[in-house]
């Protein structure tokens, strides 16, 4: 039986991934309802900000009566008046006998009371099935309902030492075809991309999603003295809002030179640079809720010492750099490092065509 709730639950899954850009800063949520005999009947996911639950369109999708019939559902079904009735109200209504839940959810509105209200109106309630899948599916979800912070990941394209770049800091190209692919995946799951003004002066990279059916993510770019030259690709209008995040003491007179889409947050700083937390709080508040840094060493550095982030994507390349003045993926910390770099745990490799990506994460 469990396994039969892990194959429906992975279908569950891969429906709620096809959401992917569309809802934050709501969860991914895929939903299937089955007979007693594990046929499908209906399927259903949250597809747009705003719009119907998941459990809701696979009910409404059905062809036939859904009484008597089991649903599975990644999230914990929830029970408030959100921007659409409580999905367990229509539950119970359509007469539902089973609800299978991967996590409870962590929505402070919903948290458990859900369950509980199922299981009040007689529904039999079982939860937990692929549970690490399902907290993975919406770690962003999750970071935001338990921290109120974004969810940020560092990536990096290196060669097998580490490096990104030569002395000059001049673009090389390290990975291959089929790591661009997967970059551009990232971007369509992130809400925004970061970056510096040095990534932004030496590469002028678009830092767009091209990959099918994929939607831009917003850009935004760290500079403190206002030195990127406005036109650079990362500043072109295709619709998406790009945020300079400045220092507080740049004069309003020299904000004025970047188009209209392009908004300018100032920032206070701290120990010369833009103090990282502040910046990140403030593109919380404007409704940034997942963050993927894709710049050079100096930032992925500050990013890690700060204690910012919450995953490390690294690409690497089977190719040598071997030279000891090329810039490294993170670069800064002393020697000492090492020792104190314990926070730290590899969780997943994949091996491309030819690239490896390897997936930490930062445990706080
Ligand atoms: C979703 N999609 O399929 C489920 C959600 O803003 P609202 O009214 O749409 O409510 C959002 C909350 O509803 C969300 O934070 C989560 O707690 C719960 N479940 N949300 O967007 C879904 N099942
Ligand atoms: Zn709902």
């Amino acid at each position: 039986m469990q396994k039969k709730y892990e194959m429906l639950m992975r279908k569950c899954l891969s429906l709620a991934k096809k959401s992917c850009g569309s809802v934050s800063p709501n969860p991914l949520v895929g939903c299937v309802i089955f007979d007693d005999d594990f046929n499908i009947i209906s399927r259903g996911r949250h597809e747009k900000y705003g719009q119907n639950h998941a459990e809701r369109n696979a009910i409404l999708n059905s062809p036939i009566d859904v009484r008597g019939k089991s649903l599975i559902v990644n999230l914990e079904p929830c029970c408030h008046q959100g921007k659409t009735p409580p999905c367990t109200d229509l539950i119970i209504e359509s007469g539902i006998k089973r609800v299978i839940l991967g996590m409870t959810d962590p929505n402070p509105l919903v948290a458990g009371k859900g369950i509980k209200k199922l299981k009040e109106a007689g529904i039999e309630v079982i939860t937990g099935v692929l549970k690490p899948e399902c907290f993975e599916l919406n770690k962003i979800f999750i970071k935001n309902k338990t921290e109120n912070k974004p969810y940020i990941t560092i990536k990096t394209a290196s060669t097998l030492d580490g490096k990104i770049a030569g002395r000059t800091g001049k673009p090389e190209k390290i990975t291959d075809e089929a790591s661009w692919r997967e970059v551009h995946k990232l971007r369509n799951y992130y809400d925004a991309v970061l970056t510096s003004s040095t990534t932004v002066i030496n590469d002028n990279p678009r830092l767009t999603c091209r990959m099918r059916g994929g939607r831009n993510p917003v850009r935004i770019i760290f500079d403190k003295n206002l030195i990127t030259p406005q036109d650079s690709n990362v500043y072109n209008n295709d619709g998406t809002k790009v945020y300079i995040v400045t220092s507080e003491n740049v004069s309003d007179e020299r904000m004025k030179k970047y188009p209209e889409h392009v908004e300018i947050i100032k920032c206070s700083l701290k120990n010369e640079y833009i103090n990282l937390n502040s910046a990140v709080r403030m593109l919380y508040d404007k409704g940034i809720m997942s963050i993927l840094v894709e710049s050079g060493g100096t930032m992925n550095k500050s990013f890690i010492e700060e204690r910012l982030a919450d995953e490390l994507i690294q690409f690497v390349a089977p190719k040598i750099m071997g030279d000891d003045t090329a810039i490294s993926c993170v670069k800064g910390f002393n020697r000492e490092y090492i020792s104190k770099c314990n926070n730290l745990k590899a969780v997943s490799t994949k091996l491309l065509k030819g690239d490896i990506i390897i997936v930490c994460k930062f445990i706080k």
